[in-house]
């Protein structure tokens, strides 16, 4: 078991993000060390106690477990490519998806060393605090080993053993975002037609959109049941409002592309015989390729 205090850490990537990991290593008492391809990025952080190594292959050396953050995983691959990894735990903490993690643990592994992928559910200044959640994936005997390291990090979640679990919640999590966000957008759009400000309708839509997460456990048990009666609407009923959605939207003149893929959606699960059903049913329609 590590001692949480004096674990010997690197972390290889000094952008906004990299800067932030080392910064709360450092914060919780570990020796850390650290390392950018660009110089000039490490000058706070050799200020507040942080090693600074000559070489990428230098900084794996100095530490057992690396964490890296970088652009992207075609950038980790041109790094440490021919570092030694022989005995290492790397942490990858870049942004990909869940095949890109999966090659990348075999890639390390090759290597000798032991591999957990990551992913960041926070923005650097609340790295260091619970609020971050930080998402991995890979052996779970790797993660315990340095989970009283990384919770310098924040909020550490093991998700299993499958490596391309950290970046499959992590896409899943901006499947949420991105949908929550443009169906603000629309509605926004919309309401200032009329002279409805964004901020007068913020409180509104954010009521709708907690109150829609509510539904979110009953709708999952429907979903793993497999079995989806309408407790309180039929996906038909939807549909209906649904043409309300795509005619408003074309009346006012602004851009109907989701309201037409909304309706286009549940219409065909509609015509595959699933009006009478609960909205969750259209599960059969997002689960499958087009
Ligand atoms: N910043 C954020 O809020 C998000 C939160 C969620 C997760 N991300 C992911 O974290 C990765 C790094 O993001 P970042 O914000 O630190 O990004 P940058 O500030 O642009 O820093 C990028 C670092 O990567 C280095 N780098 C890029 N290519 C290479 C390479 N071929 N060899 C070595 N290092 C490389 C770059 O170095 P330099 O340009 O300073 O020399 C920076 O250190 C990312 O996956 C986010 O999606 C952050």
């Amino acid at each position: 078991m590590t001692n949480e205090t004096d674990t010997a850490v690197t972390v290889l990537g000094l952008g906004l993000m990299g800067r932030a990991l080392a910064a709360g290593l450092l914060a919780a008492g570990h020796t850390t060390t650290v390392w950018n391809r660009t110089p000039g990025k490490a000058g706070e952080l050799v200020a507040a106690g942080a090693r600074p190594a000559a070489t990428a292959a230098a900084a794996v050396r100095a530490s057992a477990l690396t964490i890296v953050c970088l652009t992207d995983y075609p950038a980790v691959y041109e790094l440490l490519d021919t570092a030694d990894l022989t005995d290492r735990t790397l942490i990858n903490l870049t942004s990909g998806d869940s095949a890109q993690a999966r090659t990348a643990a075999r890639w390390a592994e090759q290597r000798g060393a032991r591999y957990l992928d990551g992913a960041i559910m926070a923005v650097p200044p609340v790295i260091g605090t619970a609020e971050a959640v930080l998402l991995y994936s890979g052996p779970r005997a790797d993660f315990e080993t340095h989970e009283p390291t990384l919770a310098a990090l924040g909020t550490a979640s093991h998700l299993g053993d499958d490596h391309g679990l950290a970046s499959l919640y992590d896409v899943a999590g901006l499947a949420m975002m991105w949908s929550v966000l443009n169906a603000w957008l629309q509605g926004t759009a919309m309401l200032r037609t009329a002279g409805v400000d964004a901020a007068t309708f913020a409180p509104f839509a954010r009521q709708i959109a907690a109150g829609v997460a509510e539904w979110l456990p009953g709708y999952a048990e429907q979903i793993d049941r497999g079995a989806y009666p309408a407790e309180v609407s039929a996906l038909a009923t939807d549909a209906r409002a649904m043409v309300h959605l795509v005619e408003e939207s074309e009346a006012l003149g602004v851009n109907a592309e989701l309201p037409r893929l909304i309706k286009a959606m549940a219409d065909r699960a509609i015509a595959a015989g699933h009006g009478d059903e609960q909205y969750p049913v259209l599960i059969k329609e997002f689960g499958k390729p087009r």
